[in-house]
């Protein structure tokens, strides 16, 4: 009810509707408008409120909140249901729990501010408050657990996708999951997954993606190799329409998936990415190997060619030679 509230408010914007008006419409009492008022209000939403004229929206505040990134969301999957935290530990950690408890797919968990953001290998992932877009998404693809790896590659041709097209920018994916654009890292993505046998329960997709970080935001230590969209574009983006620009593109790919597998999003992916045709070494967990990357195999796999012949990796560490890491 809440929302519808804030519907009508939002319709009307800048001008006054009245409690009576809001009352008969939504057929509720004209003190239970008033509360959802003091929510919404409670929430950052600055609403005038007049004894005669009734309320008046005048500014949304800079929150993802469900109701803001639902309202002209063209999707019918991926964020229809959104669980909003001011400040959570990790959203991946949530999203697991939500999705061991039978959540349905497409739902996102997204977050202000992460305490304990992972990335890759237990690191951690810088995540501030109010100023990234820190989300994970649950999927339930019915596909083999060998699928699952391609489900990165599809989310970083997503988010390339949604910086280009929102920003302008042209974002480029360094194999397997983190977008760089002019060589310096916008955007990681996790993803986690749990299977029965051999076939894939669920899948949850981690994007933390640096929208309006300042270059103060980041700790010394990553300045050189870790930007935003804030800092590339010099100004402020609005973070409610860059997600649902990444809830679409997101679905149109997933989409393509479900109907003709990974094919069609492997040539998207080879046409965005800055790791094909690079010297490249490649860091294990037992060894690292050196030479030159030439593909990605139909299941998303990265295919070097080194000095003791053509091999597949489809985990570890990749340092290009020509891009700091
Ligand atoms: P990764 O292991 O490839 O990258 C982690 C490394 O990136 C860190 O060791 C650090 O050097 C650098 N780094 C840390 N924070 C940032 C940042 N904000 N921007 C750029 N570089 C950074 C990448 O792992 C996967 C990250 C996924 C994050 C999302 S956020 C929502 C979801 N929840 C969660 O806990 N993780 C995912």
């Amino acid at each position: 009810m809440k929302e519808a509230v804030l519907e009508i408010l939002r319709h009307h914007r800048g001008t006054f509707i009245s409690g009576q008006e809001l009352s008969e419409r939504l057929g509720i009492t004209r003190t239970a408008v008033w509360k959802h008022i003091k929510t919404l209000q409670q929430e950052g939403y600055r609403i005038e409120a007049q004894p005669r004229r009734g309320y008046c929206l005048q500014e949304v505040p800079d929150f993802l909140y469900p109701e803001e990134l639902r309202a002209g969301l063209s999707t019918s999957c991926i964020g229809r249901n959104i669980v909003h935290y001011h400040e959570v530990g990790s959203t991946n950690t949530v999203a697991k729990q939500l999705a061991e408890r039978g959540e349905r797919e497409g739902t996102v968990v997204i977050a202000e501010k992460q305490t304990e953001g992972r990335g890759r290998l237990g690191r951690r992932w810088e995540s501030p408050y109010g100023k990234g877009i820190w989300l994970s998404i649950i999927l339930r693809p019915r596909v083999a657990t060998d699928a699952a790896p391609s489900i990165t590659l599809l989310a970083a041709v997503a988010v390339a996708k949604a910086i280009k097209n929102f920003c302008g920018l042209e974002a480029l994916i360094k194999w397997p999951n983190d977008i760089l654009v002019r060589g310096k890292k916008v955007c990681g993505i996790l993803t986690e997954m749990k299977a029965d046998m051999d076939v894939v329960e669920y899948v949850v997709v981690g994007i933390g993606l640096n929208a309006n970080l300042e270059v103060q935001d980041f700790p010394e230590e990553i300045r050189d190799k870790a930007t935003s969209l804030r800092i590339l574009l010099n100004k402020k983006i609005s973070r409610v329409n860059l997600v649902r620009k990444l809830f679409g593109e997101f679905e149109s790919l997933y989409n393509l998936f479900r109907e003709h597998g990974f094919s069609p999003i492997r040539s998207m992916w080879k046409e965005m990415n800055t790791t094909l045709g690079q010297q490249v070494q490649v860091n294990t967990l037992t060894s690292v190997y050196s030479g030159l990357a030439v593909d990605i195999t139909e299941d998303g796999g990265l295919v070097v060619e080194t000095k003791e012949g053509t091999k597949v990796f489809y985990g570890g560490e990749v340092s290009l030679r020509k891009h700091l890491n």
